[in-house]
This record gives C-alpha cells, sequence and structure tokens, in this order.
C-alpha cells in the first residue's frame, strides 16, 4: 500500500499552481497527540508558519461525527478503528488561514505512514504508527470546506 502518493501529489500540487491563494483549511489533532502532551507544538508550528488560527476547540467528539468527518473511507476495513479511535478521547479541531493552507498543511503534516513520513513533518517527528499519526488533515478545497462545517458550522464571519 503506498501511504505517501496523497502528500506527493501535493508537493506537486504547490509547484504546479505556482501562484498564492488564501485559503482555509481544517486540522485535527488525534487522541494520542492530546494524551501526549503536544497541542502548544503542534498549533505552534502552524502560527510561526504565519498562519492564523480561525477556530479552536479541544472535546471528545462523537462516534458520529468522527463517521461523518471519514466518510470517504466508508467500508475500508480500517474505517470501524479510525472512527472508534477518533471518538475515544479528547481530540483539539481548528480551523487555520493563509496561503495555499491546504497543501502547506498537508506537507507539514507528513505522509499518512509516520514511518514514511519525512523528518521535520509532524508525523514524521511525531507519528507513531498509521492510525496513531498524531493529525488530520484536509486534502483538498471541497473536503476543507466539508470538514470545517461538520466540526464549526458556518464560520464565514469569522
Ligand atoms: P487524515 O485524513 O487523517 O488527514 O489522513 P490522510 O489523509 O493522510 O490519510 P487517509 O487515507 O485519509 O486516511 C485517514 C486516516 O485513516 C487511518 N488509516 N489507517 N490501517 C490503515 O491501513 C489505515 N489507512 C489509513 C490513518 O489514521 C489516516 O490518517
Ligand atoms: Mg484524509
Amino acid at each position: 500500500m503506498d501511504y505517501g502518493c496523497k502528500s506527493e501529489k501535493n508537493g506537486e500540487l504547490l509547484k504546479a499552481e505556482g501562484t498564492m491563494k488564501k485559503e482555509r483549511t481544517f486540522l485535527m489533532i488525534k487522541p494520542e497527540g492530546v494524551e501526549r502532551g503536544l497541542i502548544g507544538e503542534i498549533i505552534g508550528r502552524f502560527e510561526r508558519k504565519g498562519f492564523k488560527i480561525i477556530a479552536l476547540k479541544l472535546l471528545k467528539i462523537s462516534r458520529e461525527v468522527a463517521e461523518k468527518q471519514y466518510e470517504e473511507h466508508r467500508g475500508k476495513d480500517f474505517f470501524e478503528g479510525l472512527v472508534s479511535y477518533m471518538s475515544s478521547a479528547p481530540t483539539v479541531s481548528m480551523v487555520i488561514e493563509g496561503e495555499n493552507a491546504i497543501a502547506v498543511a498537508r506537507e507539514m503534516a507528513g505522509v499518512t505512514n509516520p514511518k514514511l513520513a519525512k523528518p521535520g513533518t509532524i508525523r514524521g517527528d511525531y507519528g507513531i504508527d498509521v492510525q496513531r499519526n498524531v493529525i488530520h488533515a484536509s486534502d483538498s478545497e471541497e473536503s476543507a470546506k466539508r470538514e470545517i462545517s461538520i466540526h464549526f458550522g458556518n464560520l464565514d464571519s469569522f
């Protein structure tokens, strides 16, 4: 299984676009990131990169919300484990804003499997395994819109 492809594609996307575009994206610090005391470290990376925090909350999400967030994976063998895990303990949800936020945040997160993620990326530095990979980041404009709305409702006026 190639866990690397999506982020590789983001790198290509950034190069190919070559344009600056102000965007918002949705991020979530997964349960083990919160449990291990990595909230400040992770938020700090995005702040230092110049992103603006638009919305932020710490809570244990319901199974229903986890299912909605990961709807695209319904039916896959890891779906049940994923939604159980994501709703098992507190997480931190946030919306950040900045130039090319969606692709840049994916690059900063690193590829899905922490064992393959590069040092300097969040998953490369702190990830334990494919499920406990510290952070979720929206993978497209459409996903970002959908996920922001699931977790924060309408933020257009913020
Ligand atoms: P995410 O949605 O959490 O930002 O991660 P991603 O885009 O890098 O990866 P995705 O393919 O969307 O998978 C969502 C999350 O499901 C878990 N996963 N487990 N056991 C497995 O084979 C497997 N594959 C994916 C990971 O926690 C992944 O982040
Ligand atoms: Mg994903």
